[in-house]
Order: structure tokens, then sequence, then C-alpha cells
């Protein structure tokens, strides 16, 4: 594999790196993607298990998909990749990792901050008044938990469609896109907002714009340098040669 000697020149020059991952960083720890030919959407409707109506309308089946993926994600351990940009966290004067995954991989692997976009799978809080939900979880038949104070259905803490985002995540992200020398998105198809914005608002702020991703996104044509590789194999080889020459 051949990293760009461009790339390796900007990053050796960079103060403030930023990072936009997502479901692709995962694959490579065996959890599926979503848009992907064998990805959770190819066999699940978004909007039947990832909105605000689809969980009023069918909540026990929407409980159920997560419980699914949790069990997946449990039984998952960080790859290669979020090693390698666990380490870039301390290569750099600013460093600003955001992800739109909800699995956590990122921060088992040692990664210190992270901006999650699109919450996290791990906790829980009720639909109806809101609050965190720290009660079992794995109850007999899948059965949905109910929120001991006011009774309503508990929910996992993602950003489903028509939600907005955590706002200080999305805040910082966007500052960050604003004021990074190299911007990074890595294993995200790039069309999904407002996060699909990140890489553009980083471009157009000067940044050094690169894509690892082993096929074409909308966004593939508009990097600075596409890697048309696993994030698996890209990033711990721009961490090898980076150690070597910095
Ligand atoms: C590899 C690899 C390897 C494989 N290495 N790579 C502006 C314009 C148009 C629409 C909108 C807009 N603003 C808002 C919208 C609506 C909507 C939206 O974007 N819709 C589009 C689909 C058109 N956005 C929203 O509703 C957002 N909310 C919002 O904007 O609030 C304000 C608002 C409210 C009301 C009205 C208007 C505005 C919320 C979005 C929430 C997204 N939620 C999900 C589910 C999270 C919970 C869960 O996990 O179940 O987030 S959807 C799903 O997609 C998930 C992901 O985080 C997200 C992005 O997917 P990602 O990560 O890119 O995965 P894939 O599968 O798409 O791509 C994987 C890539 O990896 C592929 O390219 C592979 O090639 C690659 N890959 N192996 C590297 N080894
Ligand atoms: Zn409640």
């Amino acid at each position: 594999m051949i990293i760009p000697d461009v790339l390796i020149n900007r990053l050796k020059k960079a103060n403030n790196v930023a990072i936009l991952t997502g479901a692709g960083v995962s694959a490579e720890s065996g959890i599926k993607t979503f848009r992907d030919p064998d990805g959770l959407w190819a066999k699940f409707d978004p909007r039947e298990l990832a909105s605000v109506d689809g969980f009023m309308s069918n909540p026990q089946l929407v409980w159920e998909w997560y419980q699914m993926r949790v069990g997946v994600i449990n039984d998952s351990k960080p790859n290669p990749g979020h090693f390698a940009i666990a380490d870039m966290e301390n290569m750099f004067d600013v460093f600003t990792l955001i992800t739109q995954n909800v699995d956590r991989l990122h921060q088992q692997a040692g990664s210190k901050k992270v901006l999650e976009l699109h919450g996290n799978i791990v906790e829980n809080h009720c639909f109806s008044c809101k609050k965190p939900f720290n009660g079992e979880t794995n109850l007999p038949d899948q059965q949905l938990p109910k929120c001991p104070e006011c009774g309503g259905n508990i929910r996992p803490n993602v950003v489903w469609f028509g939600e907005m985002l955590p706002v200080a995540a999305l805040n910082n992200a966007e500052l960050a896109a604003e004021a990074c020398d190299v911007f990074f998105t890595i294993g995200t198809s790039t069309e999904v907002y407002p996060a699909a914005s990140l890489p553009l608002m980083a471009q157009r702020n000067g940044a050094f714009v690169v894509e690892v991703n082993p096929n074409q996104t909308s966004f593939s044509k508009k990097a600075d340098v596409q890697l048309a590789y696993p994030s698996g194999i890209a990033m711990p080889e721009i961490v090898r040669i980076l150690k070597e020459q910095k």
C-alpha cells in the first residue's frame, strides 16, 4: 500500500487534525455497516427501526433490534484502525475525534475524547420523560423495560432520523472542522447529515481532506486524497510512517 507523500508532509506540518468516523471503521471488528450490500439496511427498513415514528408504532420490535446489536457489539473488540486513531490523539497539538458510531469501540481502543454525534447504544433513557435509565435491560423474552418514574418505554441513547444531534458534540465538531489543517473522513458513506457536511466545511476552510474507504462515496471525488483501503490497513500504516519520520 502506498500512502502519498503529500499526505505525510501535510501531517508532519499539521498542528490541528480532525477525524470523522463512520460504521466502516468498525466493519473489521465484525459489526455490520448500514448501507453496504450486506449491511443492516439491506434487511431492515431504517424508517421502521431508526426513527421516532418507528419506535412509536412498534417499540418492542425496535428494542429487540437494538438488543441484537448490543449483543454483537459486546462480543466485538476494537481493530487496528481504532487503535491507530487512538494513537493519533497524542501526535498533534490539537486533535478531535468525531464519530457517528454508537458502539464505543473508539473509547475501548483508548481514545480519550470522542464527540459522539449519534449517541451510543450502551446507555438508555425514557422515551416519555427523558430521564436516564440505569435499571436491568436484559429481561426475559427481550421484554421492553419500563421507566420506574413514569412507566414510559425505555429506548437507547442513539440519535434517530428527524432527531436533533447532541448540541455540544455537533458544535465542537463544526468548530474542529473549521479550524483543522488536515481532516480525515473514514469509513462513512457521507450520506447522513449534518455529519456529511463536515468534510466539506473543513475543505472550505482550507483543510486538506483525506477519505479512507475501500469504496467510492459521494465525497470521494472532492477529497484531496482518497485512500481506497480498509481503515484497519491504512490508518496503522499512516501512524507507522509518521512515527518513523516525525
Ligand atoms: C469501510 C470499511 C472498512 C466498509 N474501512 N471503510 C440535509 C440534507 C438532507 C437531509 C437532511 C439534512 N439535514 C437533516 C437531514 C435528514 C437526515 C438525513 O441526513 N437524511 C439523509 C439520509 C438524507 N438527518 C437527520 O435526521 C439527523 N438529524 C437532524 O439533522 O436533526 C435536525 C433536523 C431535525 C428534523 C428535521 C430537519 C433537521 C439525524 C441523523 C441520525 C442518524 N442515525 C443513524 C442511526 C443511529 C442509531 C443506530 O446506530 O441505529 O446513524 S442512521 C445511520 O447512518 C447511523 C450512522 O451513524 C449513519 C451514517 O452511516 P455511516 O456510518 O456512514 O455508515 P454507512 O453504512 O452508510 O457507510 C459505511 C461506509 O464504510 C461505506 O462507505 C463503506 O464503503 C465503508 N466501509 N468497510 C473503511 N473496513
Ligand atoms: Zn419516564
